[in-house]
């Protein structure tokens, strides 16, 4: 067969959403700083990107994980994120997800692991239980109360935070947040993104909603990524810039357990040590479980059309 090419993944899920890590068959994206890799796999192998994620593969909710090789000295592990629309900095369910992955293919114990990510590194830990928890990148709130005009809801308020994304997160108003809700969810939390970017934040790609809890937790949320599909799992750097916030306004205390529930119930545990209180910087602790659900090998065909996925602009 003419120009065949395989790529091994290995998919799972956390709390409801999906990751799909690249075992093999991914581009070269050569050695130095995964900050650097990062902008060589948009710039020369976004087709690689779109064909492991995207339909006819994929689906809009899926986040892709390429493994490759750390830069930074005590990492065992480097990993690089993306979705439907490009790169993430940081991926907090994925690297649950990761960690389950590499333990099903019998290349982690439990313990504690290095990993290498474009925003830096990070520790995850497997539990004898199989919970995993991500120690992610510093977090921290940008800009508190940022009032915002949103065409067709009017004034919203929100929080600028880093949490290896860049997150809004809502404070008013509160939407019904339901799974049966979702279409006019998704419809306001990107209305709010593009008020949030024109309003001098071009940053922000990730907007949370906040709502009561539903299953025994602090808070639901509900977090629209950059690609315009919803985070079905609570979202680990979405909880690591919350937990930035709760610490900023002395809501949570270091050390004191947040329970963040997803959209659809699932949660995650979050908890933080300062790093820099002046700067109101915090180091968050994000645990949650993961389930492989598959083996696969993509097959990419020369004859196929959609061989790279179907992206935006590819359609006749
Ligand atoms: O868990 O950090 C996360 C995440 C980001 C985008 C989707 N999930």
């Amino acid at each position: 067969m003419a120009n065949l090419h395989r790529i091994q993944v290995v998919d799972s899920h956390t709390g409801g959403e999906p990751t799909r890590v690249v075992i093999s068959g991914g581009p070269d994206l050569g050695t130095g700083p995964l900050s650097e890799r990062v902008q060589r796999l948009s710039s020369q192998f976004d087709p690689f990107r779109s064909a492991v994620v995207n339909e006819p593969r994929g689906s809009d909710v899926l986040v892709g994980a390429l493994l490759v090789a750390p830069h930074a000295p005590d990492c065992d592990f480097g990993v690089i994120f993306f979705n439907n629309v490009g790169p993430l900095g940081m991926c907090g369910h994925g690297t649950i997800g990761l960690m389950i992955t590499l333990a099903h293919l019998g290349r982690v114990r439990p313990g504690t692991h290095r990993i290498d990510t474009p925003v830096g590194p990070v520790s995850a830990t497997l539990h004898p239980d199989g919970k995993v928890s991500v120690a992610n990148v510093a977090s921290y709130r940008q800009q508190a109360s940022v009032s915002v005009e949103v065409p067709g809801i009017g004034v919203v308020l929100g929080d600028v935070a880093w949490g290896g994304n860049w997150f809004f997160l809502v404070r008013s108003p509160v939407w019904e947040l339901s799974i049966q809700n979702v279409e006019t969810l998704t419809d306001v939390s990107w209305r709010i993104r593009q008020a949030v970017n024109a309003q001098g934040f071009p940053e922000v790609d990730h907007v949370e909603l906040f709502g009561p809890p539903g299953c025994g937790g602090h808070s639901r949320n509900f977090v629209l990524c950059p690609g315009k599909a919803y985070d079905r799992s609570p979202c680990g750097t979405g909880t690591s810039a919350k937990l930035a916030c709760l610490a900023a306004d002395e809501i949570l205390a270091p050390g004191q357990v947040w329970i963040q529930e997803g959209i659809l119930g699932s949660s995650f545990q979050g908890e933080y040590q300062w790093e820099d209180r002046a700067r109101g910087r915090v180091l968050p602790v994000v645990t949650g479980t993961a389930h492989v659900t598959a083996e696969a090998t993509l097959l990419l065909m020369d004859e196929d059309p959609f061989q790279w996925g179907i992206r935006p602009g590819d359609t006749r």
